[in-house]
């Protein structure tokens, strides 16, 4: 099964449509998107070459946690007056880092605490990317972008530790370095009731200006330098996925997190600043102290 066709719109090296089709493979054809304005909703594309091949609803930003429950809960009326036969499918919203942390995410906070049947994925490129790469609560600290040209001033929010203390059944962060994490992940979700959160780290090559063929070679330096961690979290019992769990543990080291910024136009900035070491080193401090707090919580 291919959820993404030829025909797309998006970039080349497009992190969402290569996200996605690992997503529908991990699936199957049983299931149902909505999608809140982005880059994926532009990559549709113009009919009839729109390239994704199961349906779609395209929704308002606000509305992903309420159309999404709604969906979810008209299939279950429908089951249970006998209307409809066989497996249910799964609905699942797909949206954007602006779509999910920022604009969206009243309905989906109260969608999860409502314990509401479907999974949320959350594809994070860390701005606003089909509007132009502005910020949003995702974009890491220091990072430059249309309204932070400067660079951003504070930190990300964590969002899956966030979707976590609601309380819901799973959450898990991946990334398209480990792809076979990323399926299984999804496979497990696929089979869980109620409310599933996993966020999918995303590089976007305009927004973060690298070359387009290295979408994968980011996504794993996001990774080995501790940028963004891998886990997962079933019913609030935190599991550290390698290689997190063997940077947590200390059994490997952090690749120097300059190897991955280094290679990112938006914080051209901040290499030929003369508080370079001071910024890379406060970095690395907050990469520490974010593995031993998850750590910590694995512990629990
Ligand atoms: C309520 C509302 N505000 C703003 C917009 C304009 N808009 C469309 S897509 C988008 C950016 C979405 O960012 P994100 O969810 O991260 O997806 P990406 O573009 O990065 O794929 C914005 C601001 C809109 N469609 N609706
Ligand atoms: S701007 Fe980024 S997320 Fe949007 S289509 Fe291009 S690569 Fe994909
Ligand atoms: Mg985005």
């Amino acid at each position: 099964m291919e959820y993404v066709l030829p025909g797309s719109a998006a970039c080349a090296g497009c992190p969402s449509a290569i996200a996605l089709r690992i997503v529908g493979k991990a699936l199957g054809e049983n299931a149902i998107m909505i999608m809140t304005p982005s880059c994926a909703v532009a990559s549709i594309g113009p009919l009839p070459k729109s390239c994704y091949t199961i349906p779609v609803l395209n929704v308002c930003f606000a509305s992903a946690g309420a159309s999404a429950a709604g969906l979810t809960m008209a299939l279950d009326a429908l089951y249970e007056k006998g209307r409809l036969k066989g497996e249910k499918p799964t609905v699942f919203n797909w949206a954007g880092d602006g779509g999910t942390y920022d604009i969206g995410f009243q309905g989906i906070s109260a969608a999860a605490e409502r314990n509401d049947d479907f999974i949320h994925f959350c594809y994070n490129n860390e701005t606003y990317s089909n509007t132009g790469v502005q910020r949003s609560g995702a974009t890491p600290i220091h990072a430059a972008t249309t309204t932070t040209p400067l660079g951003k001033e504070v930190p990300r929010k964590n969002l899956p530790l966030l979707m976590m203390e609601h309380r819901i059944p799973y959450v898990a962060t991946a990334s398209l370095a480990y792809p076979m994490d990323l399926y299984r992940k999804v496979k497990k979700a696929k089979e869980i009731k109620g409310f599933k959160y996993i966020e999918i780290h995303s590089p976007c090559y305009p927004g973060w200006k690298f070359p387009s063929s290295d979408t994968i070679k980011m996504s794993r330096l996001a990774v080995q330098t501790g940028s963004w961690l891998l886990w997962e979290a079933e019913f609030g019992k935190v599991t550290l996925n390698n290689p997190t769990s063997l940077l947590a543990q200390e059994k490997i080291k952090p690749i120097p997190v300059e190897e991955y910024i280094g290679k990112q136009g938006r914080y051209a900035h901040l290499l030929t600043s003369p508080q370079k070491e001071e910024i890379l080193n406060a970095i690395e401090a907050e990469i520490r102290r974010e593995l031993k707090f998850m750590l910590g919580r694995a512990e629990l």
